[in-house]
């Protein structure tokens, strides 16, 4: 049965350099890799087919990696050796105790580490509520890390670069640390088994296989995650790391557990190539996975080997990962079985976009072909929201890897270029006083006259009323069948009032007016509703009014400090802040913002967090805007 590892973590700790050096103990060759799409290696290792799903880092590509969690036995998150750049490792952690899936550490370039293993253990803790536990000690000559010794079998290992690591003599300054440190692993781990706490009380010396079965458990039922360290650039603590994997994940039957234990299979995102079309990447959950079958109510058309993207085998092996070609109704991701879809774990809902631009294309004649791309885009990428907007489409990503790589698979699958555009928000006008007027609509053009005259108030209505209209007319000064003619005009007027935007919040009331029997129409009536609506408007003082935004952001808590001056730079309002209760070591901070200010919200939020703080925000309310920033908005986006 083959098994399958996704690799996350932050932007260059060396997920792809320990793909490749994974894939190499199985004498494997690597494609490149790429910095937006998750990239699938396969290989044997010690006769078990192994896939490794190698996520790209960009903070803003996260969604794959939910996507790679949802299909892989084991998550390894490849974390950076500085204990500062722990919070980095923070979405990361947290996504992947979100899947479920089980957990192990790899603290990567301990050839270069910028402080101690310990404290950077400790530093990761934070943002994991999963207890970490470190299985192994460094083994230095002089400051240099030079090796590990495992702390279960209490043996010293040399790396070797380009070579299996040396089994050495345990030095002898290192063994009195050892021995606590081997203690204190043991009392760690009999936290989750009552015989080794039996043993440790009775002062007894565990085996060392029972403790690595132990440590199988704790991993298979993902009640902590263990640490382990290396440099991958250099090899070393690959083959550790291997064996660890080939040990203790454990296989598709508890990622059933996870999924529903009926899923035959689990779609684990979307590749898109100009002559391949759309293609799914499949992890098969049982046998029976072969072309011409059923998935998900749909036969499977062409599968590929995920690796070269060429024809593979004709039969999947449970546990092995195909690419599902020419089956457009494929889902994107999620656990089915033959005949349906199962529900798709929340861990891979769609996320809040963080940016938004407005994409057109060049060309007038591709805009449809661009809609329908779109569509198809966005209902493939749980990271990607596509809205109709005045015309144009609203497309919401993640950050500008997320933007530039839709743009990138627009232009190679489609053949489609874009242009994109600022999202301006939907101001409105309301007025601050109330008017009275009199207006007269009268043409003498050739034969029939055209004459209509209404009188009619405009007032201030509470805010989200909206448009009220009411008639007091007596004596029907205006015909009963002329009113709602009256009122349509009223709305084409309240369209765009005197500082360019719609109008709302208003309340107009037709009091009185005048018919002729000849030359009255419902069209003249609407012009005169119009003509008094707009005279009205320009005697009411007109008020811009601007959305805003209750806007919730998360981030680790050492990054919370800075967002106070952050959101009163953006004209916000704090809120507040608390721990969040979802995920250890975040902070949740709430503030109200102008949706005007969003834009600048997701690149500010960025630096000061190094990527790693993300929002979710939603319409709160409309507030009234004076003075120069309104005149402002009125000329430079009001459409007067
Ligand atoms: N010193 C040292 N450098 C390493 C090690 N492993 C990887 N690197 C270097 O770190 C850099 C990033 O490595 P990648 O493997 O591309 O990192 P990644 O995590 O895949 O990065 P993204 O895909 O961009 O998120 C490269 O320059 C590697 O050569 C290591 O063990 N030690
Ligand atoms: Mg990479």
């Amino acid at each position: 049965m083959a098994r399958c590892v996704a690799l996350i973590g932050p932007a260059h700790s060396g997920k792809s350099t320990l793909a490749d050096a994974l894939a190499a103990l199985g004498g494997a060759a690597a494609p490149p890799a790429s910095p937006t799409e998750a990239r699938v290696l396969a290989f044997d290792y010690l006769g078990e087919r192994w896939t490794v799903i190698d996520c790209p880092g960009a903070p803003d590509l996260l969604g794959l990696a939910r996507d790679a969690l949802l299909a892989a036995d084991v998550a390894v998150v490849v974390a950076p050796p500085e204990p500062d750049a722990a919070a980095l490792a923070a979405p990361w952690l947290r996504a992947a105790e979100e899947s479920g899936a089980p957990t192990m550490v790899f603290v990567n370039k301990a050839d270069a580490p910028q402080g101690r293993l310990r404290e950077i253990v400790a530093a990761l803790q934070a943002y994991a509520r999963h207890p970490m536990i470190l299985r192994q000690m460094p083994l230095r000559e002089g400051e240099k890390i030079v090796g590990v010794v495992d702390l279960v079998s209490e043996r010293a290992w040399k790396w070797r670069e380009g070579q299996h690591s040396q089994l050495v003599a345990m030095p002898a300054d290192v063994e009195e640390n050892e021995h606590e440190r081997h203690a204190a692993l043991l009392e760690q781990l009999s936290e989750f088994d009552d015989w080794l706490l039996e043993e440790i009380v009775e002062e007894r010396e565990p085996a060392s296989d029972a403790v690595y079965a132990i440590c199988a458990r704790m991993l298979a039922e993902n009640r902590a995650m263990e640490v382990l360290f290396g440099a991958a650039g250099k090899g070393a603590g690959v083959t550790r790391l291997m064996k660890a994997l080939r040990h203790e994940a454990p296989g598709v039957e508890a990622l059933r557990e996870r999924l529903g234990k009926a899923a035959t299979a689990v779609a684990f995102g979307v590749r898109r190539r100009k002559h391949l079309g759309r293609m799914t990447l499949v992890r098969a959950l049982a046998p029976g996975l072969a072309q011409g079958a059923k998935l998900a109510g749909e036969t499977v058309g062409a599968l590929l080997d995920p690796v070269a993207e060429r024809p593979g085998g004709a039969a999947v092996e449970p546990g092995a990962v195909t690419l599902a070609a020419k089956a457009d109704h494929m889902p994107a991701r999620g656990p089915m079985t033959a005949e349906k879809r199962l529900p798709t774990p929340l861990a891979a809902a769609p996320l809040a976009p963080q940016e938004a631009r407005i994409l057109a294309a060049p060309a007038e004649r591709d805009e449809a072909k661009l809609g329908a791309a779109l569509a198809s885009l966005a209902e493939d990428d749980a990271a990607l929201s596509v809205e109709l907007e005045g015309g144009g489409r609203r497309v919401g990503v993640q950050g500008p890897m997320h933007l530039r790589a839709v743009e990138a698979t627009l232009a190679d699958a489609f053949g489609l270029g874009v242009e994109a555009h600022p999202v301006t928000p939907p101001w409105r006008e309301t007025i601050a006083k109330g008017a009275e007027v009199h207006h007269r609509h009268r043409k003498q053009t050739g034969g029939a006259g055209q004459f209509a005259d209404v009188r009619l108030t405009i007032a201030p209505a509470p805010r989200g009323a909206g448009f009220v209209f009411e008639e007091v007319v007596k004596g029907g000064a205006v015909p009963r069948n002329y009113i709602p003619a009256v009122e349509a005009g009223a709305r084409e007027a309240l369209a765009k009032g005197p500082l360019g935007f719609p109008v709302v919040d208003v309340v107009v009331t037709l009091t009185d007016g005048q018919h002729h029997s000849v030359d009255s129409s419902d069209f003249a009536f609407r012009a005169a509703g119009r003509g008094a609506v707009q005279e009205a408007l320009a005697e009411a003082a007109p008020v811009l009014l601007q959305p805003v935004h209750m806007v919730e952001i998360h981030a680790p808590s050492v990054f919370t400090g800075g967002l106070s001056t952050l959101i009163s730079g953006l004209k916000g309002q704090i809120l507040g802040f608390d721990r969040d209760g979802d995920a250890a070591g975040w902070d949740l901070f709430r503030c109200l913002l102008p949706e005007a200010m969003l834009p600048d919200l997701a690149p500010q939020l960025r630096a000061a967090t190094q990527g790693v703080g993300r929002f979710e925000t939603r319409l709160d309310h409309y507030e009234e805007v004076y003075g120069k920033e309104a005149e402002r908005i009125s000329r430079e986006h009001g459409h007067a």
